[in-house]
């Protein structure tokens, strides 16, 4: 018995499997918030006008089925209510309530933390398209800007789904927070997004491949905790946006994948890494790039020590990544763990913590361990064209803000300097305003089909089984 039709009622104004029609309060407040959504997405949405785009929607969300394509203009995307099929014997797998039934309901006492974290989870959401808002003027193929739009829609389709669990749960309060997603903005001086890393413009493709592939991994990861989730309605619809999430990884790994072989391709051409006047991203660029996307997005994992995450866990609210797999008590309150910090004289230290308290170090790890997949895809790309050059993950205290490494002066090989070397050396370690000139210089748009700009290969499969000059996107 599921309580949830897996089809997806097209004929509701707002798609959904949550059976909205039978709930008419949170339907007309829904309903309610439609306009404004639509009205953030023209005055914040992409800016480049298209015809239509060949875009995937859910129709169902089963295991297969729930993938559908076709083109339609991109205004028209049925954004729309999603959870994952409910399993009616799931139990609370972790913290003080492990072993209960999951709530379907939130409990008084977890309601505040629990609001925090589905806001913080939500703004991120609509902040991530405002910022790659201008990426559609300079698209490298329409391959890409089909995927650019599918991506777009799917973190509006994100928005959604917080959107739905603040009507749906939270009263007044989350209907008032709903506004307020929309009301903030990416890189507004007076109301900007809440965490650091989503108030900086997306200003070229290569940031954009790199955002989706740090970034959106970021929120693989945090969504994945948030799946673990006692309460229900979270866990569920959080299983159903990461598999909207796997595209956007793909689109980063493969993204980077086609501008390092691009990049390899014309040193070998040329016989020079100074390959930015023949038309390509000089490797050291590539290298700053990840940099700056790795450091940043670290800082979205808070800090290394936190109780706000010990007592998300302790009370069920957010998990560990992959929880039922891990072989413990799954309360930690006994267990620790070894946090490396700088110490004044430039040196490290190990410290010991609790392993409650440093449930966001615990995550982080895991993260980093699957940023290095990444590293190692890229640097085979080299090895196979012969060249020496190697990528590599900076240090974790490299460039960071948030955490015992903010305000320190670590190198990306993870020795602390003073602040004058630091600054003397950042233009070797971070892009420079000479190098995001250079990268933004090549980002020449290509809408003609089956072609491509010179910075970057083309995919070698295309979407859904079409090939890369398939008509994508009609403009
Ligand atoms: N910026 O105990 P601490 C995604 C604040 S990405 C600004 O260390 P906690 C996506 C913190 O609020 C995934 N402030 O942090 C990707 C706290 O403030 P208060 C997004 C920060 O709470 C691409 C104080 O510092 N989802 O989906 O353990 C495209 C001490 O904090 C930051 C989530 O993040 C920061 N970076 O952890 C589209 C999941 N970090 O309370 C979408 C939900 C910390 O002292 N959020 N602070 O005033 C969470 O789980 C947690 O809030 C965080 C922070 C992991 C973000
Ligand atoms: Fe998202
Ligand atoms: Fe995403």
């Amino acid at each position: 018995m599921t309580s949830v039709p897996d089809k997806i009622s097209y004929v509701a104004r707002i798609p959904n499997n949550v059976e909205l029609s039978a709930d008419r309060r949170l339907q007309r407040a829904l309903e309610g918030w439609q306009p404004k959504f639509m009205r953030w997405w023209g005055e914040m949405g992409p800016t480049l006008a298209t015809h239509d785009v060949y875009l995937r929607t859910a129709v169902s969300v089963g295991r297969d089925g729930w993938a559908h394509f076709e083109h339609v203009p991109v205004a028209d995307y049925r954004w729309g209510i999603f959870l994952a099929e409910r399993d009616p014997g799931r139990t609370i797998g972790f913290g003080e309530h492990r072993g209960e039934p999951v709530w379907q309901q939130i409990p008084g006492e977890y309601r505040a933390d629990l609001q925090r974290l589905i806001v913080v989870q939500g703004d991120t959401e609509p902040a991530s398209v405002e910022q790659q808002r201008h990426l559609g003027l300079t698209a490298p193929s329409l391959y890409d800007l089909r995927n650019l739009f599918q991506v777009n829609v799917e973190e509006g389709r994100h928005l959604w789904a917080m959107v739905y669990l603040l009507h749906g749960y939270f009263g007044r309060e989350g209907r008032e927070e709903a506004e307020a997603l929309l009301v903030r903005n990416s890189g507004s001086p007076e109301r900007p997004r809440i965490l650091g890393a989503f108030n900086q413009e997306t200003s070229d493709w290569l940031a954009f491949y790199m955002f989706t592939y740090f970034t959106d991994r970021d929120g693989k990861y945090q969504l994945g905790t948030l799946k673990e989730s006692a309460f229900d309605p979270l866990s569920r619809t959080c299983e159903f946006m990461l598999k909207e999430e796997a595209h956007h990884m793909m689109v980063g790994t493969t993204g980077v994948d086609r501008v390092v072989l691009r990049s390899a391709q014309l040193i070998s051409e040329h016989d020079t890494l100074d390959i930015g006047p023949r038309g390509g991203v000089p490797l050291d660029i590539i290298q700053k790039y990840i940099n700056f996307h790795f450091s940043v997005s670290l800082d979205l994992f808070g800090s290394e020590t936190s109780t706000n995450a010990a007592n998300y866990y302790t009370a069920g609210l957010k998990g560990r990544w992959q929880e039922t797999r891990r072989h413990d008590d799954h309360l930690l309150a006994g267990d620790s763990v070894y946090l490396d910090t700088p110490r004044a004289d430039g040196s490290w230290g190990r410290q010991e913590l609790s392993a409650l308290l440093a449930l966001n170090l615990d995550l982080r790890e895991e993260y980093i361990d699957d940023c290095e997949s990444g590293i190692k895809r890229w640097n085979r790309i080299l090895a196979e064209a012969g060249i020496e050059f190697r990528f590599r993950l900076p240090h974790p205290g490299f460039n960071r803000g948030v955490g015992v490494c903010a305000g320190q002066h670590i190198t990306p090989a993870g020795s602390t300097v003073d602040a004058a070397t630091w600054q003397d050396s950042r233009q070797h370690w971070l892009p420079t305003d000479v190098d995001l000139a250079l990268v933004q210089s090549l980002m020449q748009p290509v809408y003609e089909r089956g072609k491509i700009a010179s910075w970057v290969a083309p995919p070698s499969n295309g979407i859904n089984g079409k090939p890369f000059d398939y008509d994508y996107v009609h403009l």
